[in-house]
C-alpha cells in the first residue's frame, strides 16, 4: 500500500513505528484511542492491509492480550495508549509481563513537546515535564521517549531489540504527540539488521556443565525443578530428555507446570505452598537439586521456611538462569550458572554423552522414584473424595477436575488471580508447556479475563477458555464486546463465589473470621448477591449459560467450545474450602498456614 509521504519524502514517526512492526511481522496492535495518539492511529490507518488494530474497552484489557499473545505464540505484539489517563490504564499490565518476563511494547501516547512543563491536558508536569516513564519505570525493562522525529528510527529499533534480548520484558515507547507526525526518516530501520540475528541462548561455563553433570550422576535423591524458563525457553524437549535418561523426578513452580507432560511417569506437579504432597515432599528431601529458570518466590517456597517446599542446604542446589540477578536471591547455591536453559540442558546431554555408565546411577534411583511414588498414593487418598462431591454449590475441587477433563488436549486454559487458580494448579493437568496459563509475579485481577482473547488470536485453531473469579470478571467485563466486536470464540468460566474469596480465606484462616469487604451481599436480603453473569453475557451478544450441578460442568465447557461463538459460564462454585497443600505460607504478623499433609520435614530426624 502506498504511504502518504509528508514533507521531503520522509516518513513521520507513526509511520515508521507501524513499518517497523509490520516489518517485525506484527499480526496485531491492541489498544485505545485518545487524541494523544490520533497520529498512530492514523498511521495504522494507512496499514490496516498489513497490520490489525484491536480496539478495546480498557486499557488493561489490551496489555493483558499483548501478554498472553505472547505466551502462546511465541511473539511479541504492541499496544497503544492515549496520553496521561489512557496510558495509565495499562501499568498494572506491564507490571504483569515484566514480572513474569513476557515482552509486549507498550506505545504510550504524550503531550506535544511545545507543551513539555506547561500543565497541558493530561500532562503529568510537576515534577518533570512529560513524566509518563516516571510512572511506569518499575513496570518495564526501559523506557524510550523520543523528542525529535528523526529519534524515532532509533527508539524503535533499539526499543524492540531491549525487548527480547536478555531476560525478556515490556518496554515503552512513549511518544508526544506531535512526534507521530514529524519527519523522521526516509525509511525504517531494517529488523534484519538490528533484532533478528541476535542470539541470547548463552551456554554456561563448561566447567559449570562438567560440574553440574557430576553432581547429578552422583546424586541418590535428585529433583530438576523447572520454571518459566524452562516453559517459553523452548527447553521442554530437552527436559523431557534430561530427565528420561538420568531418570530424575522433575517438579513445577506454577509457571513450569506443563513443561514436562502432566501425565509422564516423572511429573511431579506443583511444587508450592499449595503444592502436592509427592511434589513437596520431594524436593525438600532432595540432595542436589536442579533449579531451571526458577525464581523461588515465596509461593513456591513456602515463604522459604526450610522444611516445607525446600531444605537447602542441606540440599546442593544447582539453579540456572538466564538473568543472573535471580541465581542466589533467596537461597545459597552450591552452584550458579548463567544461562538459557534450552542451551544448557543440550551442554548437559552432549556431556552426558561422553561419560560412561550414566544408567549406572539412573538404576540406583529406583528407590527415590518408588518412596516418591509411595507420596503420590499418599496425596492420591487424601484427595480422593473431593472428586466424587456432589453438592451444590460445586466443590471447587470438583469444578477444577471438571473443567479439566472437558479439555481437547490442545486447549490453552488462562487462568485469573484467585482462590480459583490456586485449585487449578493443583487439579488440572496440563499436557503442554502452555495448557495451563496463568499470572505468578504481579498476579492482576484481569489478567484471565483478559488474558484468553489474546491467546485466542494466537491460536484461533485451540479451544480457549478463561477461568476466572466472579470479582475479576465484574471488574473487566468489557471484555464481552470486544469478544462480539472481533469474532473471537472464547469460552469464560466465571468461578461464581460470591466473594473475593482468596481474601476471605485469609480473614477465616488468619484473622479468626473477621470478615470485611470481601463478599458480595445483598443490601436487603444480606443474601449473596452477583449480576446475573449469564444475563449479562446475552445482554453483549455472548451465549450466557448458569450451571450450579458438578455433573452438568464438564458438559457445558464442552458445549461452549463446540458452540464457536464467545460464551460464558456462570458457574456457582462453593467457598467454605480452601485448596490445601503440603506446602506453608507465612503472613508476617499473622501467622504460618499448616499444611494438609506430611508437616515439616526435619533431615536426619
Ligand atoms: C487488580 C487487583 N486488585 C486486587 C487484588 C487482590 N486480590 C487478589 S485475589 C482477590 C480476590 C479475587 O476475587 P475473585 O476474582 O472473585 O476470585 P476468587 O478468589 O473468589 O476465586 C483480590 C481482591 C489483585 N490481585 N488484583
Ligand atoms: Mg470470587
Amino acid at each position: 500500500m502506498a504511504l502518504q509521504m509528508p514533507q521531503q519524502n520522509l516518513l513521520n514517526g507513526g509511520q515508521v513505528i507501524v513499518d517497523y512492526l509490520v516489518r517485525e511481522g506484527v499480526p496485531f496492535v491492541f489498544g485505545l484511542c485518545g487524541h494523544g495518539n490520533i497520529g498512530l492511529l492514523d498511521a495504522l490507518y494507512e496499514r490496516s492491509s498489513d497490520i490489525k488494530t484491536i480496539s478495546v474497552h480498557h486499557e488493561s484489557v489490551a496489555g493483558f492480550m499483548a501478554d498472553v499473545y505472547y505466551r502462546v505464540a511465541g511473539k511479541p505484539t504492541a499496544t497503544f495508549t492515549s496520553c496521561g489517563p489512557g496510558s495509565a490504564n495499562l501499568p498494572i499490565a506491564l507490571a504483569n509481563a515484566y514480572l513474569d518476563s513476557v515482552p509486549f511494547l507498550a506505545i504510550t501516547g504524550n503531550v506535544p513537546t511545545s507543551q513539555f512543563n506547561r500543565g497541558a491536558f493530561q500532562e503529568l508536569y510537576r515534577h518533570f515535564q512529560a513524566d509518563f516513564p516516571s510512572t511506569v519505570r518499575s513496570c518495564c525493562k526501559h523506557v524510550f521517549q523520543p523528542t525529535r522525529g528523526d529519534m524515532v528510527p532509533l527508539a524503535i529499533r533499539q526499543a524492540w531489540k531491549t525487548m527480547v534480548t536478555g531476560r525478556p520484558g515490556p518496554v515503552v515507547l512513549d511518544v508526544p504527540f506531535d512526534i507521530f507526525k514529524e519527519a523522521a526518516a526516509e525509511e525504517t530501520p531494517d529488523p534484519h539488521e538490528w533484532n533478528a540475528n541476535i542470539s541470547s541462548r548463552c551456554g554456561a561455563d563448561p566447567e559449570g556443565v562438567t560440574k553440574a553433570v557430576d553432581m547429578l550422576l552422583a546424586a541418590e535423591r535428585p529433583v530438576i525443578l523447572v520454571g518459566q524458563g524452562v516453559r517459553y525457553g523452548g527447553a521442554a524437549a530437552d527436559l523431557l530428555k534430561l530427565a528420561e535418561r538420568l531418570q530424575i523426578p522433575v517438579a513445577s513452580s506454577a509457571s513450569g507446570l506443563g513443561a514436562l507432560p502432566s501425565d509422564h511417569p516423572l511429573a511431579l506437579g506443583l511444587v508450592s505452598r499449595g503444592g502436592v504432597y509427592h511434589a513437596n515432599h520431594a524436593t525438600r528431601q532432595a540432595d542436589v537439586l536442579l533449579a531451571l529458570g526458577v525464581r523461588f518466590d515465596d509461593r513456591t517456597s513456602s515463604s522459604w521456611l526450610p522444611g516445607y517446599s525446600f531444605t537447602i542446604p542441606p540440599t546442593k542446589l544447582i539453579h540456572v538462569d538466564i538473568d543472573p540477578n535471580e541465581i542466589a536471591r533467596n537461597y545459597p547455591v552450591a552452584l550458579g550458572l548463567m544461562a538459557d536453559v534450552r542451551t544448557f540442558l543440550r551442554q548437559v546431554l552432549t556431556e552426558l554423552d561422553t561419560r560412561k555408565n550414566t544408567s549406572k546411577g539412573a538404576n540406583s534411583r529406583q528407590s527415590w522414584l518408588a518412596a516418591i511414588a509411595g507420596y503420590r498414593r499418599e496425596w492420591e487418598a487424601l484427595v480422593a473424595p473431593g472428586y466424587l462431591d456432589d453438592a451444590t454449590p460445586i466443590n471447587p475441587q470438583r469444578a477444577a477436575y471438571e473443567i479439566d477433563r472437558a479439555l481437547p488436549e490442545d486447549a490453552i486454559l488462562v487462568s485469573d488471580i484467585g482462590v480459583h487458580h490456586n485449585w487449578l494448579l493443583q487439579f488440572c493437568k496440563p499436557k503442554r508447556p502452555d495448557s495451563l496459563i496463568g499470572s505468578m509475579g504481579f498476579g492482576p485481577m484481569g489478567f484471565g479475563v483478559a488474558g484468553v482473547l489474546g491467546a485466542k488470536l494466537a491460536a484461533p485453531d485451540r479451544p480457549c477458555v478463561g477461568v476466572v473469579g466472579d470479582g475479576a470478571f465484574f471488574m473487566h467485563a468489557s471484555v464481552l464486546g470486544t469478544a462480539v466486536e472481533y469474532e473471537l470464540p472464547v469460552v469464560w468460566v466465571v468461578w461464581n463465589n460470591y466473594a473475593y474469596a482468596s481474601i476471605r480465606g485469609l480473614q477465616r484462616g488468619y484473622l479468626g473470621g473477621r470478615e470485611l469487604a470481601t463478599d458480595f451481599k445483598h443490601p436487603q436480603t444480606g443474601l449473596p448477591y452477583n449480576p446475573d453473569f449469564a444475563a449479562m453475557a446475552r445482554s453483549a451478544g455472548v451465549e450466557g449459560v448458569t450451571i450450579d450441578r458438578p455433573d452438568d460442568l464438564a458438559d457445558a465447557v464442552r458445549a461452549g467450545i463446540a458452540s464457536g461463538r464467545p460464551y460464558l459460564i456462570d458457574a456457582i462454585i462453593g467457598a467454605d474450602k480452601n485448596p490445601g497443600g503440603a506446602g506453608a505460607w507465612e503472613l508476617p504478623g499473622h501467622g504460618v498456614s499448616a499444611p494438609v499433609i506430611g508437616g515439616r520435614y526435619r533431615p536426619g530426624s
